[in-house]
């Protein structure tokens, strides 16, 4: 069996593509290293490592010419919400005319093949009033992000609907794990914290650090992952991804410094723009199939330090 994972060399790409390798599936990664890194999958052979743009037409296609996957699993884009509002027209090509490519290229060279899974957000809820968010619940997107998203989402979808290739999207909520990088302002919170505390550095929080999310450990995303990509009777379908909690950021900052067993400085600066104040996921359609999120705030962040520091002993 094989595995092409787009954007493979990414934070979520490189946990995904070590599931599949852990399961004897041999996994093909086209990424740019835009922001993914190939120190991240140092368990794909160099020979399945395709250092190439997802906008790349005629290479997508030169690669469903030669091989037979047997699943796709979509996550290259451009993942920064900013970027993307600099750049809608470049996003627009990344985040939309690459996935419609790469599932005609499925569809016209591999229609056998037995799972696409695209990679949403939850950015397509943009500002909504009622919580939890559910599947059912209108969206609204904010962003080219978050319209990005969703058109390709709604693509996935349809070439189930239309043309028989069985396909899920996913809506990722707020994900946070090694490998995670912390380097942009916009890179994961947590990421962002964790790194503060190892430079000793001072965190800003944008606002009352009173909003919440729904943090999802990357255990609980390949876990879901795992449940989708092995069920056949969710084709056409879209799940969120979180846990069906939230958790303000003054918590979180909280468990680092219990984990650390010191602090470090911070300063409350104005919310950011557009900033959405409460989100969490309505995660009972992914229930019943199965998912049950292993990690709460704590044990995930207490996992995430122990990785690190195993890192670090290596070095
Ligand atoms: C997440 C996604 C984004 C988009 C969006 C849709 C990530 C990294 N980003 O953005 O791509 O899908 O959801 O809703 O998953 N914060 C601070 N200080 C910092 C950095 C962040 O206070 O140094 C705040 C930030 O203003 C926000 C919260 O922390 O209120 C979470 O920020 P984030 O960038 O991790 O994630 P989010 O939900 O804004």
């Amino acid at each position: 069996m094989k595995a092409l994972v787009t954007g493979g060399a990414g934070f979520i790409g490189s946990h995904i593509a070590k599931k599949l390798v852990d399961n004897n599936i041999e996994v093909h990664i086209i990424d740019n290293l835009s922001t993914g890194n190939l120190e991240n999958i140092p368990f794909i052979p160099k020979s399945n490592i395709h250092i190439k743009d997802i906008t790349d037409l005629e290479y997508i296609e030169s690669l469903f010419q030669k091989f037979e996957y047997t699943y796709v699993i979509h996550l290259a884009a451009m993942v920064s919400v900013v970027e993307t509002i600099e750049k809608p027209v470049q996003s627009n090509e990344v985040n939309i005319d690459a996935s419609l490519n790469l599932l005609n290229c499925i569809k016209e060279y591999n229609p056998n093949i037995q799972k696409v899974i695209f990679a949403s957000s939850a950015a397509v809820y943009g500002k909504l009033d009622g919580l939890p968010k559910s599947v059912d619940s209108p969206i609204n997107p904010l962003s080219p992000y978050a319209i990005q998203k969703y058109a390709s989402e709604q693509y996935t979808k349809m070439y189930n609907d239309l043309y028989n290739i069985p396909t899920i999207s996913l809506r990722f909520f707020n994900i946070y794990g090694p490998r995670q990088n912390p380097k942009s302002d916009y890179s994961g919170v947590l990421s962002i914290i964790n790194q503060k505390f190892i430079e000793n550095q001072k965190f800003t929080f944008f606002g009352d650090g009173e909003q919440t999310r729904d943090f999802v450990y990357i255990n609980d995303l390949v876990q879901a992952f795992w449940l989708v990509l092995n069920n056949d009777n969710v084709h056409g379908e879209v799940f969120n991804i979180g846990t069906g909690k939230q958790t303000t950021l003054n918590e979180v900052f909280d468990v680092f410094q219990e984990n650390y067993n010191y602090t470090i400085p911070y300063e409350y600066k104005e919310e950011r723009q557009g900033d959405i104040k409460y989100s969490y996921a309505d995660v009972t359609k992914l229930q019943k199939i199965g998912y049950s999120p292993q990690y709460t705030i704590k044990e995930g962040i207490r996992e995430y330090l122990k990785y690190n520091e195993s890192t670090l002993d290596e070095k």
